[in-house]
C-alpha cells in the first residue's frame, strides 16, 4: 500500500488517511472530498488506499504511528478486528477519527468520533418507499437484494434496517440476497446469476448505486425493463444514479453523502486544538424519487 511521503513541515497538522480503496462512485467522490478539503485546510494528508483490505488498512495504520502525524483517520472495510492496532495508536497518543463506516470495537475510548451515516436508517428509507410503493395490493413482493461488502458496516446495517422494515408484512419476501462488494461490475454478474435462478423478481434492493448500476446492464440484457418489470431501489444518490432514475430505470435512491472531507478537517483541527468533539456525527440526507431527478441532476455534486 502506498502511503504518501512528504515530511512534515513546522507546525503543519498532518493527517494519515487510509481510505477504502476505489469500488464506487461514491468512494472517487469522497476521497475527492478528503483531498481537496486537506488543501483548503492547510492540513498535510497522507493518503493510503487500501484496495478492499483490512490487512493493508492495518499496515498503513502502524506507518502513520511510526511517522507519529498528528492524526489518524480512516474509513474501515470492515467493522471487525481493530482492536488491536487502535490500541496501538492510542498508546501512542495519536488520536483517531472514524469517517465513513463504523467499527465494532467495545471500547470506544479506542477513537475519538465516528462521522458518517446512520446506514441503518437508510435501509429503513428503502424499504419505507418499497411499503408506500405497494401499499394499495396484499400481492407477494419477491425482492432480491445485493448487498455490500461482506462484513462492512453499511451492508450489515442497510440489510438490518430494510429487514425491520419490511419484516411487518409477510407479503414482502427476499427471494435472493448475495454480496456484489459494491462493485458494477460483480453487480451486474450476481444479477445475472438472480435472473437465470428466479423468473419472479418484483423488486431489487441494492445496497448502493453501482451495483445497481450494473444490475440494469443484467436486467436489460434478459430483455426486462429495469425500473417496470422489476423496481429498483438503491442508496448513495450518485450523478450516474441520478440519471438512471431520470431515464426511469431506477425508482428511488436514498441518498448517503461522501462529501465528508470539510467536516473531516474541521475535527481534526479540533482534535488538535484538545477541544472535546461529539462522540458520533450524523451526516444529513435525503430520500429522491423519479419525480424529482431530472430537476435535481444539476445539482447533484458527485
Ligand atoms: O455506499 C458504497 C461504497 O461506506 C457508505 O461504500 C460507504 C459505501 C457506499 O462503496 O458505494
Amino acid at each position: 500500500t502506498a502511503v504518501g511521503c512528504g515530511s512534515s513541515g513546522g507546525d503543519q497538522t498532518v493527517l494519515g488517511f487510509s481510505q477504502v480503496g476505489a469500488e464506487s462512485g461514491w468512494r472517487t467522490a469522497n476521497t475527492k472530498s478528503i483531498q481537496d478539503a486537506a488543501a483548503a485546510a492547510g492540513i498535510q494528508l497522507k493518503f493510503a488506499d487500501a484496495q478492499q483490505k483490512q490487512e493493508n488498512q492495518i499496515k498503513a495504520i502502524r506507518t502513520f504511528i511510526q511517522q507519529r502525524v498528528d492524526v489518524i483517520a480512516f474509513s474501515p472495510v470492515v467493522a471487525s478486528g481493530w482492536d488491536t492496532v487502535l490500541k496501538e495508536a492510542k498508546d501512542a497518543k495519536i488520536p483517531v477519527i472514524l469517517t465513513d463506516r463504523a467499527v465494532d470495537s467495545a471500547d470506544t475510548s479506542l477513537y475519538v468520533t465516528f462521522l458518517g451515516s446512520d446506514f441503518v436508517e437508510e435501509g429503513r428509507r428503502a424499504a419505507n418507499w418499497l411499503v408506500d410503493a405497494t401499499k394499495n395490493s396484499t400481492d407477494t413482493v419477491n425482492i432480491a437484494e445485493l448487498q455490500g461488502t461482506t462484513g462492512s458496516a453499511p451492508a450489515t446495517d442497510r440489510k438490518k434496517g430494510f429487514q425491520e422494515v419490511i419484516g411487518a408484512d409477510p407479503k414482502f419476501k427476499i427471494i435472493a440476497s448475495q454480496t456484489a462488494e459494491f462493485t458494477r461490475a460483480k453487480g451486474k454478474e450476481v444479477m445475472q446469476a438472480f435472473l437465470a435462478a428466479h423468473r419472479d423478481i418484483n423488486v431489487l434492493y441494492a445496497h448502493n448505486d453501482d451495483m445497481a448500476l450494473g444490475a440494469i446492464q443484467a436486467i436489460e440484457e434478459a430483455g426486462l425493463k429495469p425500473g417496470k418489470d422489476i423496481k429498483i431501489i438503491s442508496i448513495d444518490g450518485t450523478r450516474d444514479a441520478f440519471q438512471a432514475m431520470a431515464d426511469g430505470k431506477i425508482n428511488v435512491v436514498v441518498e448517503c453523502n461522501p462529501l465528508l472531507g470539510p467536516k473531516l478537517m474541521e475535527i481534526t483541527k479540533e482534535v488538535v486544538a484538545g477541544h472535546p468533539t461529539p462522540k458520533r456525527i450524523v451526516t444529513d440526507e435525503g430520500v429522491y424519487t423519479q419525480d424529482q431527478a431530472a430537476a435535481a441532476l444539476p445539482t447533484r455534486t458527485y
